[in-house]
C-alpha cells in the first residue's frame, strides 16, 4: 500500500497541554509519527497540492488565525505557548478583535491545543498527506495511507482543538468530491467522535459522515457524537452517530461498525476515507476502549470487503510504544 508522511509534520511540538486541571506532557507528540513510519517500513514525501484543497474546507480567516498566532503571542510579550482561556460560547458575533487571546478563544474549541509556530506548516504538510493518498485511491490503488500527524478530525471549519487544526479527512473528502466523487462517505473509528468532521458536513447530502466513538456523556467531546445527531436540510440521515460505553471490546465494536458499512454502502459511496485512531486500543493512555492489536485486521478486513477505494488517514493514538505495531496491523487488513 501507499504511504505517505513529509517530514514538516513532525515540526508542531507543543510542550505540555491543560489536562485534569495542571499542565501534563502534550500527548500528541512527533515521535507518534516515527513510531509509526518505523512500524510500516517509511513512507513517501506527498507532492504540494496546494493551498486551494485546505481552503475548500476551512474558512480564510481561520486559516491566517493559524499562521498568525505563535506571532501574535510573542508579539504580546508571553512566555509559555499560545492556549487560549476565553471563549465566545454565547453567540458568535463576528467582532473584528486583534488581541491574542481574543482570537485564540474564537477559534479554538478547548485550551487543550496549544499553537506553535509550527503549527500551520505542519497542519499544512499534513493536509498534503491526506490529499496524496486520495489522489493514489483516485488514480486506481484500492488503498493507500496518509500518516497525518498533526490529526484533523476535532478541526471545524473555523476552528481547531483536540490536537487538531487542518481537518486531513475533510480536505481528503471533499478532494474526492472536486475530482469527480458524486459521494462520499468517511467513516470514523478513532476513540474520540470526529466533531470538526460532523460539523463540516453537517448540511450535506453529498458527504456521509459515520463515527464509532466512546459515548460524549463520559467522554471528550462532550458536546458532539450524541447518537440523535443526524445532520441537518440536506444532510438530514447523512450523519450516522454510534457512541460506544467505555470498556468496549472487538465484538460490540464490530457490530456496531458493520451497522455503519452498511449504511455506507446504502448510501452509494464511490470512495471512502477512513479516519482510523489507534487510541482505540486497550492500552492507551487517554482513553477506555479495550480493543486489541489482533483486532484492528479484523476491523480492516470488514472494511475493506466493502469494496470501495480507501483512502486512510491517521487520527490517534498516545500509546507510542505500541502504535506502530496496531497501525501496521490495521493497514495489512486492506492487503
Ligand atoms: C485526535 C484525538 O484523538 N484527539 C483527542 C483529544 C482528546 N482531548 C481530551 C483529552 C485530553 C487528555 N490529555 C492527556 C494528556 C496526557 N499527558
Ligand atoms: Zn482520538
Amino acid at each position: 500500500m501507499r504511504r505517505y508522511f513529509s517530514p514538516a509534520q513532525a515540526t508542531h511540538a507543543p510542550a505540555q497541554e491543560l489536562h485534569n486541571g495542571a499542565f501534563t506532557d502534550y500527548a500528541e507528540k512527533p515521535s507518534r509519527a516515527q513510531a509509526i513510519l518505523d512500524a510500516i517500513g517509511g513512507a513517501e514525501q506527498p507532492d504540494d497540492f496546494g493551498a486551494a484543497p485546505i481552503e475548500a474546507v476551512h474558512d480564510a480567516d481561520y486559516l491566517a488565525f493559524l499562521r498568525d498566532a505563535a506571532r501574535l503571542w510573542e508579539e504580546a510579550g508571553r512566555p509559555g505557548q499560545a492556549i487560549p482561556y476565553a471563549f465566545p460560547i454565547v453567540g458568535r458575533r463576528p467582532l473584528a478583535l486583534s488581541r491574542v487571546d481574543a482570537l485564540l478563544g474564537r477559534y479554538s474549541l478547548d485550551a487543550t491545543t496549544p499553537l506553535t509556530h509550527q503549527t500551520w506548516a505542519a497542519g499544512y504538510a499534513s493536509a498534503q498527506s491526506a490529499l496524496a493518498a486520495t489522489h493514489a485511491v483516485l488514480a486506481g490503488e484500492r488503498a493507500a495511507f496518509a500518516l497525518c500527524r498533526p490529526p484533523g478530525h476535532h478541526a471545524g471549519r473555523d476552528y481547531c482543538g483536540g490536537y487538531c487544526h487542518i481537518n486531513v479527512a475533510a480536505v481528503a473528502a471533499q478532494a474526492a468530491r472536486d475530482a469527480g466523487c458524486a459521494r462520499v462517505a468517511i467513516l470514523d473509528i478513532d476513540y474520540h467522535h470526529g466533531n470538526g468532521t460532523q460539523d463540516i458536513f453537517w448540511q450535506r447530502g453529498d458527504v456521509f459522515y459515520a463515527s464509532l466513538h466512546a459515548d460524549p456523556a463520559t467522554d471528550y467531546p462532550f458536546f458532539w457524537g450524541h447518537a440523535d445527531e443526524v445532520g441537518e436540510g440536506e444532510g438530514r440521515g447523512a450523519t450516522l452517530n454510534l457512541p460506544l460505553p467505555q470498556g468496549t471490546r472487538i465484538d460490540a465494536f464490530r457490530t456496531e461498525q458493520e451497522r455503519a458499512l452498511a449504511a455506507i454502502a446504502r448510501f452509494g459511496a464511490d470512495l471512502l476515507v477512513v479516519s482510523f485512531g489507534a487510541d482505540t486500543w486497550e492500552g492507551d493512555p487517554i482513553s477506555r476502549f479495550k480493543l486489541t492489536t489482533d483486532d484492528y485486521p479484523v476491523l480492516a478486513r470488514d472494511i475493506a470487503a466493502l469494496g470501495l477505494p480507501t483512502a486512510i488517514v491517521m487520527e490517534g493514538g498516545y500509546a507510542i510504544d505500541a502504535l506502530g505495531r496496531n497501525v501496521a496491523a490495521f493497514l495489512s487488513g486492506f492487503d
